[in-house]
């Protein structure tokens, strides 16, 4: 019998006999299955839906090692509960905060690392990076080597937080290695732990990541998903605004300031997504949007799950009509 061969690209078990299962190839000559190929090579998403019982699985059998965990936040998309994953392990573990280039360059590290830290988060230690504009990555690999425990050390993290990314980066940065790890926009690129070596003294093991069932890019077709990626540092826009006025975001969802005094809502989206201001009452109710009121205290964020936030400065009463899958809720400002 031939030796089982996994996807170089997402880890996952390769086959060659169903056209429509996960890991299919034409030849098992192939490194990389037909779904990594075609996003490597055509953009073309496929979506695929995984359970959280298999990451949790995962993290287990991490949580039972002593090696050192990178866990990986995304900045735009801090995750309500960033103490999901630190439960499932007792390992040393660097909380690494990535997609800092596309915050506002204003936004100082520290600030960001003050705020992570009024959390409540046990991490030996805590570093903001940015995987595709290469910041802070020697610093990252300086803290590798220096908490490290032994050659092999996990990354997790939910989906879409840029895991595989910041490998195919160390790969680049410190290793001969010509392999690349497959990423997209789409939640669940990866489907299996992938070992990288890097060299003698550091394997790096992706995996696939917790999934977000909230998170907008679950909802969205390929052109929506598109606009939803930050490709350069975010330019928020803000509004003042007064009760009786709406703010709609693209055809994503509608704000409406029901109760309070002039305020400001300050949006932290993609550049690319259209806002328009208009008094409620002229706004029909987009289809099919359910609704959920906020009462939203000083200097609070609504948070709209992988799409942004509002910041909004004053106490006020909002509603919020949005697909009702799509998980809102509200934190204190992070800027
Ligand atoms: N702006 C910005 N985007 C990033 C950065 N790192 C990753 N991304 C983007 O985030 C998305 C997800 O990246 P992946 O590396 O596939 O994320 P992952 O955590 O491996 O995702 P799964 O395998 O699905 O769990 C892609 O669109 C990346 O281009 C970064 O430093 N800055
Ligand atoms: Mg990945």
């Amino acid at each position: 019998m031939s030796k089982k061969k996994y996807c170089l690209g997402c880890g996952i078990l390769l086959q060659n006999e169903n056209i429509t299962q996960e890991g299919y190839v034409t030849s098992l000559e192939n490194n990389i299955c037909q779904r990594c190929f075609r996003m490597k090579n055509y953009g073309e998403y496929q979506v695929v839906t995984k359970s959280n019982e298999e990451y949790i699985e995962i993290l287990k059998t991490v949580g039972k090692t002593k090696n050192l965990v990178l866990h990986i936040v995304d900045l735009l998309n801090i995750d309500k509960d960033i103490h999901a994953i630190r439960e499932y392990l007792p390992n040393k573990m660097i909380l690494v905060l990535n997609k800092k280039d596309a915050l506002p360059k204003s936004v100082k590290d520290e600030k960001i690392i003050e705020y992570i830290q009024s959390l409540d988060v046990t991490y030996e230690d805590i570093i903001v990076i940015s995987a595709n504009k290469n910041y802070n990555i020697d610093l990252l690999m300086k803290k590798i080597k220096k908490y490290k425990t032994s050659d092999k050390v996990y990354v997790v993290g939910h989906t879409n937080t840029g895991k595989s990314s910041l490998i195919n980066r160390l790969i680049k940065d410190y290793s001969e290695s010509e392999n690349e790890l497959t990423i997209s926009p789409l939640p669940s690129t990866t489907l299996n732990t992938v070992t990288i070596t890097l060299n003698k003294d550091l394997t790096l093991i992706d995996t696939p990541g917790l999934v977000d069932r909230g998170n907008i890019a679950n909802y969205v077709d390929s052109s929506m998903l598109k606009k939803l990626i930050h490709k350069k540092e975010m330019k928020p826009k803000t509004f003042q605004i007064k009760k009786g006025q709406c703010l709609v975001i693209d055809n994503i969802c509608r704000i409406d300031y029901q109760e309070g005094d002039r305020n400001s809502f300050t949006l932290y989206i993609p550049n690319g997504l259209k806002v328009r201001k208009m008094n409620a009452s002229r706004q029909t109710i987009m289809k099919d949007l359910a609704k959920t009121t906020y009462e939203m205290k000083y200097r609070e964020d609504l948070v709209i799950n992988g799409l942004g936030w509002v910041k909004v400065v004053e106490k006020c009463t909002i509603d919020i009509y949005i697909d009702k899958d799509i998980e809102t809720f509200t934190r204190k400002s992070l800027i």
